[in-house]
Formats: C-alpha cells, structure tokens, sequence
C-alpha cells in the first residue's frame, strides 16, 4: 500500500467545489484513511511547504494556504497511487493542465490551483504524519468494494 496526503485548498472550500474533487477521487477507486475540515496557520503551511521557502511565490502560497478552511485527507491504494493521484489532479498550473484533469477542468491559474497531492511515496508519509495524528487515521478498514476494484 501506498499514500498520499491531499489538501483540497482554500478555493475548492470557498467555490463548493469540495465534493466534486472528492467524488473524482472516491469514484476512481481510493481508499480513504483520515479526512477533516481544518484552518492551516503560518507555522503549518512553512513546515508543509519548506521545500518552496525563498522561491519568490512562497509568501503568496503561505497567505492563500492560510486564508480560509482546507479539506486535508489521506488516500491509499496499491503501489503507484501516489503517481496515479498526481496525474488526476494535471500540472501546477492549471492553464496547462489537461482537460479532464481536477486543476484543468476547474482552475485557470496557478496560484488558485484547487488541491495539492503529495508527489511520492515518502512525501506521502511525511506529509501524512504533518497533518494527522496516527489515530486519527483508520489504515485496516475493510471495504466491501475492494474485491471489485483490485483484482
Ligand atoms: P504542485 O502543487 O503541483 O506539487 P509545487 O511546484 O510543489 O506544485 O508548488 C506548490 C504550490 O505552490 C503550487 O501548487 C501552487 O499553489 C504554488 N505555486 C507554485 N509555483 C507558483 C508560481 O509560480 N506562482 C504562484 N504560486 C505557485
Ligand atoms: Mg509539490
């Protein structure tokens, strides 16, 4: 198994647009192990995206990060999730994201780009374990569906 964290961001709170992205998600076949409604603040969103500190947009994705509710949850599948959930969700940028993709069929730029997905395996668990107390994460549920997505 393998997993991501994804936050669907500030915009995707405010436009109602939080079930449509998590339909995609549910709808392709991952498995949820911790969802929930939060307000990321300063020291959060610095500790998140400590890779982007000193790039000249990193103060203006610290305010948008921080500016209103964000959906943070944790997916799971087999090996190549996190790969597959970065395809789903398309570039950065959502003016080049593909069609058919979350940021290319619901966004137009990129500092209002709707969600972010871990982009490996171990950003996954690193971010995972930013955002979630290990027991606010269920990881040995059984879905009665799984049989009939893995085979
Ligand atoms: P990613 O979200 O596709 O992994 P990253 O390069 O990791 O993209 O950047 C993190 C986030 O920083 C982006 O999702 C976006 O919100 C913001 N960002 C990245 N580059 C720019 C930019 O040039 N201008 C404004 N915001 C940016
Ligand atoms: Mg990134």
């Amino acid at each position: 198994m393998e997993r991501a964290l994804i936050i669907l961001k500030p915009d995707a709170v405010q436009r109602g647009l939080v079930g449509p992205i998590l339909s995609r998600l549910e709808q392709r076949g991952l498995k949820l192990q911790g969802l929930k409604l939060i307000q990321i603040d300063e020291a959060l969103a610095r500790r998140h995206y400590a890779e982007h500190e000193g790039k000249g947009f990193f103060a203006g994705l610290v305010s948008y990060i921080t500016s209103a509710p964000v959906v943070v949850l944790v997916v799971a599948g087999k090996a190549g999730t996190v790969e597959l959930i970065r395809a789903m969700v398309g570039a950065t940028n959502p003016a080049k994201a593909a069609p058919g993709t979350i940021r290319g069929d619901f966004g137009l730029e990129i500092g209002r780009n709707l969600i972010h997905a871990s982009d490996s395996p171990e950003s996954g668990e690193r971010e995972t374990a930013i955002f979630f107390q290990p027991a606010e994460l269920l990881t040995e549920w059984v879905r009665a569906a799984d049989p009939w997505i893995y085979e």
